[in-house]
């Protein structure tokens, strides 16, 4: 135990100090020794995190946030990761629109919503950063999804989110689909603010909550 909390440690450090060949090495080394990659992910995001506080405080820079949006790209792309987010076959469960909204390109976390949906069983259409309400609209107009998953870090995403909430409702569609927004900061406030369904800080939680409303939609 006392291991894995070591290198558990190391590589939440190593991340805060941008070391990125240490990071993608003790990722390795963590996976070898079978690390769940999801517990992996939240190791990252830890250290992460960290970069923003240091960001925050001015004792790192945009060149570091750069470097680390680029350090959790590359664990992404680790085979053991990429294997977590691989589509099984199967029935679909569900279709969903995801988007990181207006004003907002933070798009890590979307990304691995997206993916764990995937794996899930959805169809995810992704609409990708920096997207207009309207865009929404279109998406839910033509692929009929039973979910809009809206993403966003920014504090001022909330806004950009409720005005998809809004335009949706002005186009008549907010009945016909289930919002869930996620966002590190996301709380039930803001979620009632949005007007969303519910929310997630975390992409498990997120799938979670998509497969309730799904089987809550087919009355199960
Ligand atoms: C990497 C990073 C960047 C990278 C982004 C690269 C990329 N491709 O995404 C770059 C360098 C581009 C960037 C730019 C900026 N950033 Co930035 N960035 C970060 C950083 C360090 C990490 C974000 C991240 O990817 N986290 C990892 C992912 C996995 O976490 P996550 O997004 O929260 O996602 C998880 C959950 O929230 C959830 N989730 C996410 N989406 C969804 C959706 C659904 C539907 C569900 C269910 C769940 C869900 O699941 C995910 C996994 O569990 C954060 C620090 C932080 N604390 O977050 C700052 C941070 C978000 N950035 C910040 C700022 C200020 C900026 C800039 C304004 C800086 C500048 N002066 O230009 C710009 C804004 C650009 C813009 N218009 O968007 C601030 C925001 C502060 C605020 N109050 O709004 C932060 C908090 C840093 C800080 N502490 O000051 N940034």
């Amino acid at each position: 135990m006392k291991n894995v909390t070591t290198l558990s440690d190391q590589i939440i450090k190593s991340v805060e100090e941008l070391d990125e060949e240490r990071v993608i090495k003790l990722a390795n080394k963590a996976l070898k020794s079978g690390m769940d990659p999801l517990f992996l992910l939240n190791l990252i995001n830890e250290g992460v995190k960290r970069v923003g506080k240091l960001y925050e405080e001015r004792k790192y820079f945009i060149a570091d946030l750069i470097m680390a949006g680029l350090i959790f790209k590359e664990v992404l792309e680790l085979e053991e990761i990429k294997a977590q987010f691989q589509r099984k076959d199967g029935e679909i469960k569900g279709k969903v629109v995801v988007g990181t909204v207006k004003g907002d390109l933070h798009d890590i976390g979307k990304e691995i919503f997206k993916g764990l949906m995937e794996v899930n069983g959805f169809e995810v259409i992704d609409l990708g950063v920096d997207v207009p309400e309207d865009a929404f609209v279109k998406s839910v107009i033509k692929h009929k999804p039973d979910i809009v998953g809206l993403s966003g870090v920014l504090t001022t995403a909330v806004e950009s989110m409720k005005d998809v909430v809004e335009a949706l409702k002005r186009a008549r569609l907010r009945d016909s689909v289930k919002i869930i927004v996620g966002g590190s900061y996301i709380t039930e406030e803001l979620c009632e603010y949005i007007g969303a369904d519910s929310f997630a800080n975390d992409a498990s939680e997120g799938v979670k909550i998509c497969s309730e409303f799904i089987k809550s939609e087919c009355g199960g």
